[in-house]
Formats: structure tokens, sequence, C-alpha cells
């Protein structure tokens, strides 16, 4: 790479005085004196000064050559932080290290003071994120949009080993790297009728009677790593179209000011901390339209800027809609190109169609956007009659296809049963849907959308997730980073192929020692956050097991800790037993109101407290649960894991991308076939995992034919029987006994996640790694493997495929004339 050129250009001692420079402007004071908050903002804005000219210069470029832009509409993008981040991508992390060490500050330290931008659940935002990480390094011209919640994803406290929520006010000291760009304001209008007015022997439609907020960008740079390159994630803010007037006599008019005043509060207020279920609020369906709104209309203008034929608008843009909730893009651009630039039906659908693109990220029922139709039409009165019409010309579609077949219009139609199917939208108005692992893209194809592939095959793709190996490995692992760079080069930070020239070292001992000595530095640094964060003592000598992802049922954190109830047993009542020290980290958020997971974090932390305590079993067992899991912690925990739990009931997790960033870290996955666990164990060798469980088809026939029974389990297993029973005999909750029960009856009745009936499968692979963990050369030489066999797993690759495949993007080059 050009690292060296671009270390030239940094000016360590202009940047010294630039740190403090701006810790008198910005807080009155010399830097002795500043908190270490202030010291991370003036770092911040130093840092920003060296971003904003390749900023404005990527711009330049992208106008000049008049690119084809993506823009990738998002609800949800979990950026994390950003200063370390910006830093790497600069490559100026080391030389802004030295430099503060030089002013007496500890760079990690520095950075530990920024808040995560956490305005995500889990994969979806994590995955939007890595996408424009990649896109920004790639040199293709994107933008991200989104929404700038106020508060986004909780903060998690653990209060008596329950979970409690806490408001994320990460924008309380200001956000340094963010510019607010209210030139770009639009108006967003709810509400009211719609209009007919004839001009010209034309109808156009007009939306009367409205309420409307002002939607005002703010920018965030991207950066892509040592090329010069910066591109724009751009998240909306609401704020109220009339100003307050105080001195108005007109009741009225004071009424409304301040009814549009709350208006545009609450729309970016706060985050839905849902993932994978869909809750049908109203307000939920304001801030989409919000976000897609003003996006769209300001992509219009952006490109009318350059371009005079709306025709071409496709050659130019093309929306990319993360899951269904943006997809009210495809009537948003329906009704800009109809009713503002004045287009026939047939123009606007044919452009329309070729600009949207739709991906999906879940199967699960529980997930799918539904609006009722009442709401929907009261809300989007003018969006609603284009979605009608769109309805109206898809089935009739649908009766040219399949005559008399009401099964395919059932399936298939976008309103039905009085609701707005919005897959179904999102299907019908794009032109290319794809899904985000093979077997996910399968299932898709032959069995939750069937009807479409069929109809169109040809629109179906797939596009495997992937990470960015910036943040997860050069950012999160420096050690390991290093130790690559030493023995294969530094092309792997823009090439992740390049992984895969490590294979010649995995039977070198000497490379084994340092790989896992590399490990067990990062286990020492987990070890220590863990005592400062849970006041917990864990040995990073023992076996780092870990399940870190969002709390879901499916994801069947409950498998893992029932797991470690039975071993727990074993270690109690069989005297021959032994195993490997273990510790079993979990780090998890469950949506606010969904009762059973925070019953299940209610449990791990209920056995923990027993288990951790017992002096008999000679510290075997550790449970750990970190609070407040989210992206800053997770680039320490990748580092330091062994084992990489992703126990998901085959066909529910659509990818998972977590999952990547453990084997990228070198920890073996111990999981089903699901996802993109199928995918890894392909790259990895079956040899180098430990796979276990029922197969996606296993599950779907038996979902087929009704379930299964899981008391014929109950009844023969008497390790599964013991650990069920003290679920509900106070083992765990001696003040109350029935304090788990529901957790029991959800097993025992219906077991829909296949949880007994995995759940012996599960434990002769948790007795493997337990075997294969004490091989150290074998071990050593498994984590190294999967290091090495990563490289399919980078976002760079998959953004290749969308941009080729898909978007049929240019790449752009930058260069920084000074
Ligand atoms: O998207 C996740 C899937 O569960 C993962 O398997 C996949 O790897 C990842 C990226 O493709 N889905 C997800 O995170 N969904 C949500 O967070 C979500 C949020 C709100 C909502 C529905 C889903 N209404």
């Amino acid at each position: 790479m050009n690292q060296m050129k671009m270390l030239a250009d940094f000016d360590k001692e202009g940047f010294k005085k630039e740190v403090i420079t701006n810790v008198k402007t910005l807080f009155r004071k010399p830097i002795e004196e500043a908190t270490p908050q202030q010291v991370f903002q003036a770092v911040s804005y130093a840092v920003k000064d060296d971003i904003i000219d390749r900023w404005i210069a990527t711009h330049k470029e992208y106008e000049k050559k008049n690119v084809k832009t993506v823009y990738y509409l998002s609800m949800e993008f979990l950026m994390g932080r950003a200063l370390g981040n910006n830093l790497i991508n600069l490559t100026y992390y080391d030389a802004v290290k030295e430099a503060l060490d030089e002013l007496g500050f500890d760079l990690n330290f520095i950075e530990d003071q920024e808040p995560d931008a956490a305005l995500g659940n889990g994969g979806l935002g994590r995955l939007a994120a890595c996408f424009l990480d990649s896109l920004a390094t790639l040199g293709y011209p994107a933008y991200g949009c989104g929404i700038r919640y106020k508060y986004g994803m909780f903060k998690q406290g653990i209060k008596d080993g329950y979970q409690v929520e806490m408001p994320d006010d990460w924008l309380k000291d200001g956000n340094p790297f963010e510019v607010k760009r209210s030139e770009y304001a639009v108006e967003v209008k709810f509400g009211g009728y719609v209009r007919v007015e004839n001009k010209n022997g034309r109808n156009y439609f007009i939306q009367d009677g409205y309420q409307s907020v002002r939607a005002v960008p703010y920018d965030l740079p991207v950066i892509g790593y040592g090329n010069n390159v910066v591109n724009t994630l751009r998240i909306w803010d609401a704020e109220a179209i009339q100003e307050f007037c105080l001195d108005s006599f007109d009741k009225g008019e004071y009424e409304k000011a301040v009814e549009q005043q709350n208006l545009a509060k609450t729309i970016v207020e706060v985050l839905y901390p849902n993932d994978n279920h869909y809750a049908g609020k109203e307000l939920r369906l304001r801030q989409q339209y919000f976000f897609i709104s003003a996006s769209v209309q300001r992509a219009i203008l952006k490109f009318k800027e350059l371009n005079k034929d709306i025709h071409k608008l496709p050659e130019k843009v093309t929306f990319q809609m993360n899951d269904t909730h943006p997809t009210v893009a495809v009537a948003e651009l329906m009704r800009i190109l109809m009713d503002e630039e004045g287009l026939e039906w047939d123009d606007a659908w044919d452009i329309t169609t070729r600009t949207c693109a739709y991906t999906n990220h879940t199967i699960m029922a529980e997930a799918l956007e539904k609006w009722p139709i009442e709401l929907f039409s009261r809300l989007l009165p003018r969006i609603y009659q284009i979605v009608e019409e769109i309805n109206r010309r898809f089935v009739l579609k649908i009766q040219e296809m399949y005559p008399g077949n009401q099964d395919k219009v059932k399936n298939m139609a976008v309103l039905y049963d009085g609701q707005v199917k919005m897959a179904h939208l999102a299907i019908a108005g794009s032109y290319s849907v794809n899904g985000v692992a093979a077997l996910h893209t399968k299932i898709l194809e032959e069995r939750e959308l069937k009807d479409f592939y069929e109809m169109r095959p040809e629109q179906f793709n797939n596009k495997t997730n992937g990470i960015t190996q910036r943040r997860f490995l050069l950012h999160a692992n420096p050690l390991l980073a290093n130790w690559i760079t030493d023995k294969i080069g530094d092309e792997w930070i823009t090439n992740l192929s390049h992984l895969k020239k490590l294979k010649v070292y995995v039977n070198d001992e000497k490379c084994q020692h340092e790989f896992m000595n590399i490990k067990y530095q990062n286990k020492i640094r987990l070890a220590k956050y863990i005592k400062e964060h849970n006041n917990v003592d864990v040995d990073p000598r023992s076996i780092f097991d870990v399940q870190v992802k969002r709390l879901h049922e499916y994801k069947r954190q409950l498998l893992n800790i029932l797991h470690v109830m039975h071993l727990y047993n074993r270690l109690k009542t069989e005297p021959e037993f032994d195993m490997y020290p273990r510790t079993f980290i979990f780090g998890a958020k469950a949506s606010a109101g969904y009762k059973r997971a925070k019953l299940i974090i209610k449990l791990i932390n209920s056995v923990a407290d027993v288990v951790n305590n017992d002096a008999s079993i000679e510290g075997k067992i550790k449970v750990v649960f970190i609070e407040n899991y989210r992206v800053s912690n997770a680039e320490i925990i990748f580092a330091a894991a062994d084992v990489s739990e992703q126990i998901s009931t085959a066909s529910r997790e659509a990818s998972g991308t977590g999952n990547m960033k453990f084997m990228l870290n070198g920890a073996p996955t111990l999981g089903t076939m699901d996802g993109a666990n199928v995918e890894i164990v392909e790259e990895v060798g079956i040899e180098n995992a430990f796979i276990f469980g029922l197969s996606a088809e296993e599950v779907m026939k038996y979902e087929r034919e009704g379930g299964y029974n899981p008391m014929d389990i109950y009844n023969n297993n008497q390790a599964v029987r013991r650990v069920l029973t003290q679920l509900i005999d106070g083992t765990y909750a001696p003040d109350d006994p029935d304090r788990f029960r529901d957790l029991y009856d959800s097993l025992t009745k219906e077991d829909v996640y296949f949880i007994l009936k995995d759940f012996d499968s599960y434990a002769e692979a948790q007795q493997k790694v337990d075997k294969a963990y004490q091989d150290e050369k074998g071990w050593a030489k498994m984590a190294m493997l999967n290091t090495a066999c990563a490289g399919k797993f980078s976002s760079d690759r998959t953004i290749e495929e969308y941009a080729k495949e898909i978007w049929k993007l240019k790449k752009v080059k930058v260069s920084l004339d000074k």
C-alpha cells in the first residue's frame, strides 16, 4: 500500500500544535487542565481537518466524472467509535499515537472517551457500517442514508441479574466528526388528503391539509483505507418548519406551531430496539417515510444538477434498500417522478424498477413488516394511492401469468387482508432481490419467496455477507495484525484473500507459539476488562468460549446455558468426570419488551452466581455475562475468543456476521449448519470446526409435519430431564422457584427452536472442543487455519459483488494536489 507515502504527509508537530490550540479555543483551557473527554474532542477536530480536504476532493471528483452512485438506504448504521477507525483508514494511527504520547496522553485511553454511535440493533446495522467502510476503501461513489436518532441503542445495565435499559445520550458532548448541512434541508409531509387538479388536460395530485417537518442532514465522513476517498454517511434530523412563535396571539397558529415542534422532536427521538421483530408502531412508519422522502428528494435534486434527462436516473443512481424498512422508497420515487417531474405511470415505473434493489435479511415470520391499510393511508395518503395502483397492476400481472389461481394472488399481492405487505412491495418495485448467505438465498428461492422466484428467477441473487478487516482485525487486534504483516506483508488490509499465504506457517511450531501467545495476550486484555466492568476474575489460561450477539430464542443462548448447567451437574456428581477449565462468556441485549429473552439473561446470571461461587469445582467453569455488549467492546472480545458459538436453529440465522469476526481472529466455530456457517466450513474444512445439530432441511421437514414432541426427549434423556427440573426446583432461584417456569414450559410444550432435540449433539461437540483444546499443536493449527481461510468473508469481497452484479458502479481515484 501507499502507507509510507501517506505517513510522510503527516505533520506531527503541526498536529500536536493543533490539538493544543483546539483545547484552547473549544474549552478555554490549557491542555494540562483538559478532561479526557475534552482531549478526545480536540484530537478529533484535528483529525477532521485532515479529513475535510479529502472529503471535498472526493466529491469534486465524483461530480467531475458524473459517476453512478449507490444510496444505501438503511434505518440502521451501527458505526461504533469513529476516532480510532478514522486514524486507521487515514493510515495515521501509529503517528498520532506517537504524537499523543509526546503530549502525555495514551491514544487508547483517548479513544475510550468516545461514545459508540449505536444507531442500530445488531447484524443488519453493523453490516451497513462495514459496507460503507468497504465502499470507500474500494473507491465506489456511495452515500449511506439514515436517521440521526437522538438516542441510539439503549445502554444495558445488569441489576440483580436482570437487564435494565438506560438511554444512550450519545450526542450530549457533541459529535466532532459531523457537519450540519442546513443548505440541503427538505420538507417531508404527513397526513392530510389528496386533491386532484387538472392542468392542461393532465391530472395533478396535490397533498393538502398535511403536517410537515424539515429534514436537516448531518454528514459524517466515511474514510477509505489509504486512498484519499471520503464518502458520506448522511443522517437526517427533524426540525419544525414553522418557527415557534411566542408572541402569536392566534391560538390556532400557536397550537399548530407547538404540534409541529413535537412532531419533529418525536420522529428522530429514538431507535426502536427490536431486532428481527416487527412491532407495527405508527411512529416507526413515520421514521421510515421521513428519512426515505428526505433521502430520495435530495438524491433527485443532486442528479438534476448534473443531468438533464430524468430518464437517465437508473444510469446514475441505485437505491439499495436494507431490508423492508426503507421500502416506501419505491412509492416515494414514483411520487416524485409523476407529481413533480410530470412523468406518466409507465415511464415512472420503468425508471423506478431499474433504480431500486432490495436485500432480505430474515425469513422469520414475526419480522415481516405489514402495515394496516388504515394507518398507512392516513399517514401517507398520496403514497398509499400509489401503492394501491402498484398493487392493482401487479395483481393483474399475476392473474395474466396464472389465470384463475387465487392462491398466487393471496401469496403475492402487495395489499391483502387489510395490510400493506412491505416485502411484496419491495420485490414488485426492485430489479434485484438478494439474500445474505447461500443457504438463506436458497431458502428464499425454494420456500419463503418461491412464488416470486418462479415469476422472475433472474431477479434473485445471493450476496454472502462480509465484515471489514480494518476494524475487526487491524484496529481490534493490533498484535495479530502486526504478526500477519510481518509474515505476509500488509496487502491483506485491502485484499483479505492474501491471508491464505499464512497456510504455510500452520505446522511451524514457532509460528504456532507466536500465534497462541498473541491469543493469550488478548485474553489477558479481556480478563482485565471483565475484572474492571464485571468484577469477576477469569483465568486467561482457561478456554474462552464466547457467545455474543442479540438475545433471541432462535439464537439459542438457552441451549448454551443449559449445557453449562449440565457440565456443572457432571462435575458435582461424576467423580471420574474431568474437563479443561472453561470460561463461558455471554454478551447480549434483549429487546426491552421481549420477556422471555430477558428471563434468559437472568438465568445466565443466576447460573453464574451459583457456579462461580462453588469452590468445590475448583474454577473448572466460570460464567460471565458482559454488560452492555456493543461494537467497542466487541473488538476486544473477538480478539480474545478461543471458541465461537454460532448455535442458531438451522434455517433461522440468515447469515450471521459475528461468526466471521471470530474466524478472522482465530477462533474455530462451534455451530450448526446455518447461515454463513455453511460457507465458513466450506472454506476452513469441517475438521477445523465443531458442527452439530439438525440440518436446515431436517428442521424444515419437522416443521412441515407440525413439529416434534419434546416430551419424548424429556422422558428418555436423563441429563436433559435433570437440567429441566433444575429450572423449576429452585436450584437457580431459591427465593422464587417458579421464576424460570416459563422457560421450562417453552421447552417441554413445543420447543419451537429444537433446543432439546439438538442437546445431545451439542454436548458431544462440546466434548470434542474440550479434547481438541488439550492438543496444543492441533489447536494452534486449527486456530491459524481459521484466520488463514477467512479471506472470503471480507466485506470488500461482498461489496465488489454488489458493485459489479447489482449496482454496476465504477471505481474512482482521488488524489490530493497540495
Ligand atoms: O442481519 C440480521 C440477521 O439476523 C443476520 O443473520 C444477518 O447476518 C444480518 C446481516 O445480514 N438481521 C438483523 O440484524 N435484523 C435486525 O436487526 C432488525 C431490526 C429491526 C427490524 C427487523 C430486523 N424491524
